[in-house]
């Protein structure tokens, strides 16, 4: 099958490079890049990570500050925060710096920070950085000072937040990346909307209405965060109603512990212990497993049970080598994604893009943030999940299409994976970043 008419623009290389950069640029705070400038005007976690795996071809210098950067935020207990505020923007998102008050909270950094945490992404992206330039990450001592860094952050994960089956749990939608996504919905029908601070919604100057979470959704995120706020955010509430194994997040924590794998190796050190943790959570990962679905669901805590729906998260095990799979797991995988949910490459009209919620469920709305649109974080870990297991010729017949999306919609946060059509806000950075990585 062919992909679905674009109209026929032929990308120029050259200017798409240009117009890539000059919003990475655009969006360059001092020493890391916002998401976007209005809606995220702060430093965000897994943005980060994306972010410095496209400005590595532009800047292998800037990359490893934005990541440095990030980690230099670190907690005590080595969790890397959701956001780091800056001062400068402290008005311009909701919640803000003063709702946290992050100062006032043992180990916190001495920077202004969420104490949640988003998608462990970021040694992956720390290795892909060295390894683009590794005489220049060598010569600024990169990869010394990110290893003791990432090694307590995914000591974090296994100790404070994974129980002992060993999957790492998420504590709010918003550590998901994948907020409003129809997995949470059951969970969420728990948590009370009732927060004691008044619910502020300046994204919605930045972004349309229909196009965010609604203000119900946003009632539910602020009293949680409140009750992890108040908690001390020490993962030791035994009665936090929203705790919950995200697919994500336990498929990217796997695959960036190979890359701890590989870090460790470049500096000489044995990386046999992180291969094992990686093996140890693809195992664990088997409690997550639909294999009606045959894709990788949520676990909610609280009751037990599956969350048995399909989402692009749920595809991103392909970013393990079939050997670190259990037999047969990636051929279902590329199944479930080249199949009528996400990619439907046989149907009459495929996507040119993954959507982030299965394309098949009634409930789709293909304009609503993480409730179906594509984004292209998500499809670019696809893509990687592709070749990974061979498929670079599948993978590269998106690069063009999805390139022509960003450039024609100016950088969108999100597109319909039918029509292409941008939503969301403009110029968003990890947009912009992976198109260049894409391009070169
Ligand atoms: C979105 O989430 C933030 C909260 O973290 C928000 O809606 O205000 C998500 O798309 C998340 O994945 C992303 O990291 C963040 C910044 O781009 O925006």
């Amino acid at each position: 099958a062919t992909l679905p008419d674009r109209p026929a623009i032929v990308h120029d290389r050259v200017a798409t490079l240009a117009a890539a950069t000059a919003v990475v640029r655009g969006n360059w705070g001092g020493a890391y890049t916002v998401p976007a400038t209005g809606l995220y005007p702060h430093q965000w976690s897994w943005d980060s990570a994306f972010i410095a795996i496209g400005l590595r071809h532009l800047s292998p210098r800037r990359a490893q500050l934005e990541l440095d950067s990030l980690l230099s935020s670190q907690w005590a207990d080595g969790r890397l925060p959701q956001i780091v505020y800056d001062a400068r923007r402290d008005d311009d998102y909701a919640p803000s710096a003063a709702f946290w008050g992050s100062a006032d909270l043992p180990g916190s950094p001495p920077v202004p920070t969420t104490g949640l945490i988003q998608p462990p992404v970021h040694a992956w992206a720390v290795w892909l950085v060295h390894a683009h330039e590794p005489a220049e990450s060598a010569r600024r001592g990169f990869l010394e000072r990110a290893y003791p860094r990432l090694v307590a952050w995914h000591r974090y994960l296994r100790e404070r937040r994974a129980a002992q089956d060993g999957l790492a749990a998420v504590v709010h939608p918003w550590e998901s990346g994948t907020d409003n996504s129809p997995l949470w919905d059951d969970a969420l029908a728990r948590v009370p909307g009732t927060p004691r601070a008044p619910i502020e919604r300046p994204d919605l100057q930045h972004a349309d209405a229909s196009e965010r979470p609604s203000n119900k959704e946003y009632g539910k995120y602020f009293w949680l965060a409140e009750r992890y706020r108040d908690h001390g955010c020490s993962d030791a509430d035994p009665d936090h109603p929203f705790v919950v194994n995200d697919p994500t997040t336990n498929a990217l924590w796997a695959r960036a512990e190979l890359a701890l794998a590989d870090i460790a190796e470049a500096l000489g050190r044995d990386g046999a212990a992180h291969r094992a943790e990686a093996a140890r959570i693809v195992a664990a990962m088997e409690a997550l497993w639909d294999a009606d679905l045959e894709v990788y669901v949520a676990l909610d805590r609280r009751t037990g049970e599956l969350v048995r729906k399909a989402t692009v998260g749920g595809l991103m095990a392909l970013l393990l080598p079939a050997d670190v799979l259990p037999p047969g797991r990636a051929d279902a995988l590329l199944r479930t994604a080249q199949g009528p949910r996400f990619l439907d490459v046989d149907g009459a009209a495929p996507q040119f893009m993954a959507p982030s919620y299965d394309a098949t469920a009634p409930d789709l709305d293909p304009a609503l943030y993480w409730r179906g649109p594509a984004w292209f974080n998500m499809m670019w870990l696809l893509l990687e999940g592709l070749r990974t297991h061979g498929l670079d010729a599948r993978a590269e017949k998106y690069v063009d299409p999805m390139v022509e999306a960003a450039v024609r919609e100016g950088f969108p946060e999100y597109v319909n994976p039918w029509t292409g059509d941008g939503h969301g806000t403009r110029s968003f950075s990890w947009t912009a970043a992976l198109t260049v990585d894409l391009l070169s």
